[in-house]
């Protein structure tokens, strides 16, 4: 059956996705991403580490029409987590619920309304999880542009968000791409980190980023690695809270599902160290949390720890 897009059908969606809770709507034609060049510098150069699913899935990557057979264009959203809040050891994106779910609810929703609105249209939600390059969808929709510090950044609501798409098997007419970059001459995301992941404005190596040391590589940490870690229990937000961008621009969540848990805010990192398995899945099942593991959490507190102990004693000697 051959479905009959509308006239005007496009801002609707995007006015429905607004409502639906997300910030940020764009409508971006799947196809092969505008920076695969980037992608496939950055992949040649080992900077993913040990993240093997970037390179296992990498040719589903080069071309967005590949993860799904038939899609042809995407709703891409962004939804505000609120950079607002104080720094902390735990990443402000994992102070509440898992965003996972709570995103693909709203899209499969936004898909079922679709469906209801013009015919047997058949998608597929996104959200962190498949092999599609989500900056470069979101650029080419029209919500940023690509930050210095590798993060999607949006004029009027900074970097604080998460993004997601649902892709569909209709043709819709895109909107125009975010061509212009306002970063300027600033570099203060660059010069905060205090790894040194950023080896080139827009280029990170992931090895050294503090978030990727704390969620994504699995064992021990070297020494080097711990001492890198500090007192970072989950994530890093550190080159996303020096942006201007974000300083004047971030606000408070309004997804009720992100209300602040006050134990993922002001966590006693100490605890994570000697918590067993049961109590660490009872507490801290449904937050990105269970990403590390519980034994990650462990070897990051441990991490911290160490760091805290030598912070005092350099203060002893002084
Ligand atoms: C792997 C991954 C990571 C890795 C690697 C990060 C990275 N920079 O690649 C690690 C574990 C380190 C990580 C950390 C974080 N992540 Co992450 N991560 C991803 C994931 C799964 C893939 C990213 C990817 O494709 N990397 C490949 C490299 C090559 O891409 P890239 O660095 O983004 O660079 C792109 C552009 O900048 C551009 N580009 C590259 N070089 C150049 C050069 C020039 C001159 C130009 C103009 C452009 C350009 O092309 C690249 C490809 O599109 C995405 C979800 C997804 N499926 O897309 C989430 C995602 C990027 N992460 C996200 C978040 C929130 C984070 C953290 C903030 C979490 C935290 N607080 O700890 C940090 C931020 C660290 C950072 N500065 O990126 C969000 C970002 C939202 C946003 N506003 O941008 C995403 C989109 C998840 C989501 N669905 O919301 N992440
Ligand atoms: S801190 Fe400056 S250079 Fe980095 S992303 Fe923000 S505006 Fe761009």
């Amino acid at each position: 059956m051959t479905v009959h897009v509308p006239s005007g059908f496009e801002a609707r969606l995007k006015t429905h996705a607004r409502d639906a809770g997300f910030d940020l709507a764009g409508i971006a034609t799947l196809g092969t991403p505008d920076t695969v060049a980037h992608f496939n510098a950055w992949i040649a150069a080992g900077h993913h580490g040990e993240m093997g699913y970037m390179e296992r899935h990498a040719e589903l990557r080069r071309d967005a029409r590949r993860p799904v057979e038939g899609m042809h264009s995407a709703l891409v959203v962004a939804l505000n987590y609120s950079g607002t809040q104080p720094a902390g050891p735990i990443a402000r994106y994992a102070r509440f619920t898992d965003y996972h779910r709570v995103m693909w609810d709203k899209l499969d929703a936004i898909r079922d309304w679709v469906r209801n609105e013009i015919g047997d249209v058949q998608g597929r939600s996104f959200v962190d999880s498949g092999p599609v390059l989500e900056r470069d969808l979101a650029r080419r929709a029209g919500l940023g542009w690509f930050g210095k510090n590798t993060l999607l950044i949006n004029p009027k609501l900074g970097s604080f968000f998460f993004l997601g798409a649902l892709f569909l098997d209709v043709p819709l007419a895109p909107d125009q791409p975010f061509v212009s970059d306002h970063c300027g001459t600033c570099t203060r995301c660059l010069d905060a980190c205090p790894t040194q992941a950023f080896v080139a404005p827009h280029v990170l190596d992931a090895r050294l980023c503090i978030s990727y040391l704390t969620i994504e590589l699995k064992g021990p940490h070297t020494p080097e690695q711990a001492a890198m870690v500090g007192n970072h229990l989950f994530g890093c937000d550190i080159c996303q809270e020096v942006c201007p961008w974000n300083e004047k621009f971030s606000r408070p969540a309004s997804e009720p599902a992100f209300a602040l848990r006050p134990e993922l805010a002001t966590p006693a990192s100490a605890e994570f160290a000697t918590m067993g398995d049961l109590e660490f899945k009872r507490r801290f099942g449904d937050t990105p949390l269970v990403r590390a593991k519980r034994c990650g959490l462990a070897r990051n507190a441990i991490a911290a720890q160490v760091a805290s102990h030598s912070a005092t004693a350099a203060d002893g000697r002084s």
